[in-house]
Order: C-alpha cells, then sequence, then structure tokens
C-alpha cells in the first residue's frame, strides 16, 4: 500500500465541508457548500488535465457564488434559504429563459445542485463495486442517471470519453487519499448521508419555489 504523499490532501476533508454545511436549523451554508466544491475541483484538477473542461465550467460557478458571498449583499447569501428568498423577492432570477439576470445564484446553485446528485451515485457507486469494478463504468451510469438529461450532445459524448481516462477502483479509492481501500469505504459510508442530507434539503427547497427547472 502506497503512503499518502507529504502535502497531499485527503478526501476525507473536502467530504466534510458537505457535512458542515446543514445547520441545526436545516438550512445550509453556502460557505462550506462553495468550499466543498472548491476541494472537489482541486481533486479533479489532479486526476489529468482531460478533466479541465468539466473543472473549468465548475470554477466559474464557483466564482460566481463567491462573488456574491463576498459581495456587497453578503448576508442575503450566507445561506441557500436566504438567497432564495432574497433573489425571487427581488426578481433577481430569469426563470424561464437567461435575459437580465443571467448569472443568478439561483441558476449557478441549481448546476452545481445537479452535479451533486452525480456525485452521491457515484460515490455510492464506488463504494458498494466489487473490487475490480470499472471505476468509468460506475462513472457513466451515475452521469446518465442524473447530470446527463441536462447536458447537450457534444458535452455528453466529451464527458463519457474522459471517464475511460478513470483508474481502476483500487487506485481512485488510493488516489483519495484516505487511507487503504477498507478506510476509504468506510469513510464513504460516513460521509455519503451528509451529502443525501444536502441534496435533499436542496432539492425541497427547490421545488417549493419552482425552482427546478430555471433557465
Ligand atoms: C471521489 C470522487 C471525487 C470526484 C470529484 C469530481 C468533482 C466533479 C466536479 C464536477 C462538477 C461539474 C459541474 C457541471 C455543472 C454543469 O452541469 N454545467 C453545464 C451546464 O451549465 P450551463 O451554465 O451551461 O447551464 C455545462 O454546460 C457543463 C459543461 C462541462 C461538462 C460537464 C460534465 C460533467 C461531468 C461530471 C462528472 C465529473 C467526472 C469526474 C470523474 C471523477
Amino acid at each position: 500500500k502506497m503512503a499518502a504523499a507529504p502535502g497531499a490532501f485527503s478526501l476525507r476533508e473536502v467530504l466534510a465541508a458537505f457535512q458542515a454545511c446543514v445547520t441545526e436549523q436545516r438550512e445550509v451554508l453556502l460557505g462550506p457548500y462553495l468550499q466543498g466544491w472548491r476541494g472537489l475541483v482541486r481533486f479533479l484538477n489532479g486526476l489529468g488535465a482531460i478533466f479541465s473542461f468539466i473543472s473549468k465550467d465548475a470554477v466559474t460557478k464557483i466564482q460566481i457564488m463567491e462573488s456574491y458571498c463576498g459581495g456587497e449583499r453578503r448576508e442575503e447569501y450566507r445561506t441557500l434559504q436566504s438567497m432564495v428568498s432574497y433573489e425571487l423577492s427581488r426578481g433577481l432570477v430569469d426563470l424561464q429563459r437567461r435575459s437580465s439576470h443571467p448569472d443568478s445564484g439561483c441558476r449557478t446553485i441549481l448546476r452545481l445542485h445537479r452535479a451533486l446528485r452525480w456525485l452521491q451515485l457515484f460515490l455510492e457507486g464506488l463504494r458498494t463495486a466489487r473490487q475490480d469494478a470499472s471505476t468509468s463504468a460506475i462513472c457513466t451510469d451515475s452521469y446518465n442517471a442524473s447530470l446527463a438529461a441536462y447536458h447537450p450532445w457534444v458535452v455528453r459524448k466529451a464527458a463519457v470519453v474522459a471517464f475511460c481516462a478513470l483508474p481502476s477502483r483500487d487506485a481512485f479509492l488510493e488516489v483519495m487519499n484516505v487511507g487503504g481501500p477498507e478506510e476509504a469505504v468506510e469513510m464513504l459510508g460516513d460521509a455519503l448521508p451528509h451529502i443525501r442530507d444536502v441534496y435533499g434539503i436542496t432539492q425541497e427547497l427547490y421545488e417549493q419555489h419552482c425552482l427546478v427547472g430555471v433557465a
């Protein structure tokens, strides 16, 4: 078993951010939510340049959100709940078609939220798959069951081609840097309920406000 590279970061800390973002009142804090995405992007970049078209889009969306969270109205962007009520009450969301507010927080988070569903399915797949399972097959299945529905053909093609570059399940668990495969699987088991929770709270909030299809 390979020792963790010094200075290398562990996916354990990255996923812990999704635990930290749910408050006792079941609000989702945007700070740790975006921090979680930052860590995932860092991890994705470590997997190779073939994934950079994916990480670039994720970074663009994280940056849009970070500028709201550090901007003049930062108080309104403390939680997902406060963001939704602020943007909707001020008419800052283009619901049907992108026009005067093309980069609202609501539409930007929705893209990350859909990707979080992919992440949940993918990690669940990794956790429960046989040792000799193919990571790229797990990834393709999770993608087809989630994000693919929102992507045009050309993006779907590029994504599936990139997935072929993923290492084997064991090698993948290794680069997660949480210890051996058993430890990695255990960590995923601990982290997944929190990811599911964040996904569920967001989904419910978006359904209540008819935001699940925002342009
Ligand atoms: C141990 C697992 C850790 C793996 C970490 C992987 C982090 C993945 C981060 C992915 C973030 C993807 C965000 C995509 C958001 C999106 O759907 N954007 C599209 C729509 O946005 P728009 O502004 O146009 O309405 C946009 O068109 C997307 C373009 C880029 C292609 C997106 C392909 C997404 C594949 C997600 C799977 C990542 C595979 C990682 C392999 C481990």
